[in-house]
């Protein structure tokens, strides 16, 4: 049997069994055994043929990728928001290999990826609620997960010594007997495994697989001209929304405030001593970022002469305020460094 046929018995399986106390210990298996087939799908396996993947060099101060089914209105997007051309028409698959541009915003260049439509006929989905669900599945399997935190769990692989099993609050979702069973699953029989928080089995899963990808995701809900105004407000108030019109440039200016707030971006202005500050040139920094990491945008030396930072700005309590290389940044505050 091959990969995909074994994973698609065990999906079945898995949704053939009744969720009860009883099937537990199945259940967690048969996620941990369908957890495994797909790291192996996606290992680049040395027989095959290398697939062609869609390398874009990485540029700007920030990526955003836009994942869609087909005709969506992705490289419409692209279009309307950089100065890229992405071929947009009104047939599936119009785009077939990854087209970057640049979005330039609060003097930050953010590297927008119009990417080919995901799954196949996928477009004719039952209305755009299922969409996001579809959308969403289609990641989660492939070991992505959207605006999620890492799960609270120590976990580490040991030589001898068995399972360590510990817990700091009550666990209601597993038990050391299922979380045994899982590890097995991988081979794993000497580890210790502490966890912080209620975990799920597809937590602990993702902690033992470690290949997971934690993105934060913004849901674009495009062509709202062609709605009701019900429909429109419905969705809007979805967590991690927005909704937008490409070929009527509504929203389009919000869609990009949300886009700067999911990246964490801040910009920090420098000043030179008896300057005024550099208020053209900001640097584009990520939140909590420190003034070691501002130094080392600035010049890759200065870290090592660095005798103390003046600080003005919302990060002090006063301004200037004389700081050091551990202070963080808050956007729009100006730095000037003093060196030795
Ligand atoms: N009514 C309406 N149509 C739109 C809007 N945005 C894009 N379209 C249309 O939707 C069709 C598909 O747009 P594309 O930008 O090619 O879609 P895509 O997501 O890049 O599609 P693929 O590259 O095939 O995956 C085109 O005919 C666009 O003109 C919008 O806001 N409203
Ligand atoms: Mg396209």
């Amino acid at each position: 049997m091959g990969i995909l046929e074994k994973i698609a018995e065990i999906e079945r399986e898995i949704s053939r069994t009744q969720k009860n106390k009883a099937t537990e210990y199945h259940l967690g298996l048969l996620k941990a055994k369908l957890a495994k087939y797909r790291s192996q799908l996606l290992e680049p396996s040395k027989s095959k043929e290398k697939g062609e993947g869609f390398d874009v060099l990485k540029s700007g101060d920030a990526r955003v990728a836009l994942i869609g089914f087909p005709s969506v209105g992705k490289s419409t997007l692209l279009n309307t928001v950089t100065r890229t051309h992405s071929e947009s028409a009104s047939y599936e698959f119009t785009t077939l290999t990854c087209i970057p541009g640049v979005i330039e915003y609060k003097g930050a260049n953010i590297q927008l990826l119009d990417l080919p439509g995901i799954i196949e006929g996928a477009a004719q989905g039952k209305g755009r609620g299922r969409q996001r669900e579809l959308l969403e599945k289609e990641l989660e399997s492939v070991g992505i997960r959207l605006n999620k935190r890492r799960p609270n769990i120590y976990f580490k692989e040991k030589k001898t010594g068995g399972l360590s099993f510990n817990s700091m609050c009550t666990l209601t979702k597993l038990d050391e007997k299922l979380v045994q069973m899982v590890l097995h699953e991988y081979r794993i029989f000497n580890a210790e495994v502490l966890f912080r928080e209620d975990s799920t089995t597809d937590e602990l899963i993702d902690v033992i697989l470690k290949n997971r990808v934690y993105l934060p995701c913004l849901y674009v809900y495009n062509k709202i001209d062609q709605i009701s105004l019900e429909e429109v407000d419905k969705l809007a108030r979805q967590p991690n929304s927005v909704v937008v019109s490409c070929n009527m440039k509504l929203n389009l200016d919000y869609m990009l405030e949300r886009i700067w707030d999911y990246l964490a971006l801040i910009q920090v202005y420098t000043k030179k001593r008896g300057e005024p500050p550099d208020f053209k040139d900001g640097l584009i920094l990520r939140r909590n970022t420190t003034i070691e990491h501002v130094c080392h945008m600035i010049h890759r030396t200065l870290v090592g002469q660095f005798k103390y930072a003046l600080v003005w700005g919302t990060s002090t309590k006063y301004s200037p305020q004389r700081v050091g290389l551990n202070h963080v940044v808050h956007h729009e505050d100006v730095v000037q460094v003093i060196k030795k």
